[in-house]
């Protein structure tokens, strides 16, 4: 026990598709629907403002339907029950994992539910949609845009996480491709550190031969099964 005290869990969008949110990369995912340039980049939001935030309304809309699914629960179970360390970094925008409750959670690609004002910098919670231009509560000018992180942004709270990287003794990869930098090289960090790497995905990712161990399967399954036995319940 005593060497496995610190956990980092990274999840990505698989931990949500049970959930009934569409991944980004897989058949039918939302980058087979849109142009990444178009709505993923800021380049894509200085030409076409509208577009984007009609990409982005029409998901804040989707995510206030859904719910946490067994593989959110089940984490959520050993953020309550892990008297070690834990990060939960999730590259989702989504609030699945807080709606399960979880609280050492880290959204490293920002969060739908939050509108980011490039002219005062502060951050609001928000619900509705953007694309009427609102005005922003601290400052009223019209300038609200999705608080999430685009290619080419850096992704927040990086210290932070690679704190919690230099003090893990287990690093956990749920549901994601392995296909976007930084989240994608934390595995390989977690090797050079020394610690045990476990991936739990469908299939295989791009970076599944980093990981001492992986695991095939959907994460509504594998990720109850992996907390029991961690907490020595299952
Ligand atoms: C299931 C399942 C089930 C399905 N159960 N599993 C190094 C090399 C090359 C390029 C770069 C590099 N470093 C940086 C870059 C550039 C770039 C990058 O990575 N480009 C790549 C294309 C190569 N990165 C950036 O620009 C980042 N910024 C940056 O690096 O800043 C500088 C910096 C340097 C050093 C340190 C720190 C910073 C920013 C990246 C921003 C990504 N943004 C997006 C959009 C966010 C908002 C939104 O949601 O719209 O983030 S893109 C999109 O991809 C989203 C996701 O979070 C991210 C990852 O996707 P994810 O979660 O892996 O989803 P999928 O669909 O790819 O995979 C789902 C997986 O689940 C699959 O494997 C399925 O099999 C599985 N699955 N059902 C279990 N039921």
């Amino acid at each position: 026990m005593a060497e496995l005290r610190n956990i980092v869990v990274l999840t990505g969008a698989g931990i949500s598709a049970e959930s009934g949110i569409d991944t980004f990369r897989d058949a039918g995912g939302l980058w087979d629907k849109h142009r990444v340039e178009d709505v993923a980049t800021p380049q894509g939001y200085e030409r076409d403002p509208a577009l984007v935030q009609r990409f982005y309304d029409a998901r804040r809309e989707a995510v206030q339907k859904v719910a946490p699914n067994p593989a959110h629960e089940a984490l959520a179970r050993l953020d309550r029950e892990w008297e070690g360390g834990l990060l939960i970094v999730t590259q989702n925008v989504d609030d699945l994992h807080e709606r399960a409750g979880a609280s050492r959670v880290v959204h490293m690609h920002g969060e739908l539910l939050s509108a980011l004002c490039p002219i005062c910098e502060r951050r609001h919670r928000w619900t509705g949609p953007l694309i009427d231009r609102p005005e922003c509560p601290s400052c009223e000018a019209r300038s609200l845009r999705p608080d999430v992180v685009w290619f080419g942004e850096m992704p927040y709270q990086m210290d932070r996480i690679y704190a919690a990287l230099r003090s893990a003794h287990l690093f956990v990869s749920i549901g994601t491709s392995g296909a976007v930098y930084p989240a994608a090289g934390f595995v390989s960090d977690a090797r050079e550190l020394g610690m045990k790497t476990l991936e739990l995905n469908l299939e295989r990712s791009e970076g599944s031969h980093w990981f001492h161990e992986s695991r095939e399967g959907p994460a509504g399954k594998l990720v109850p099964e992996w907390v029991d036995e961690l907490l020595g319940t299952g």
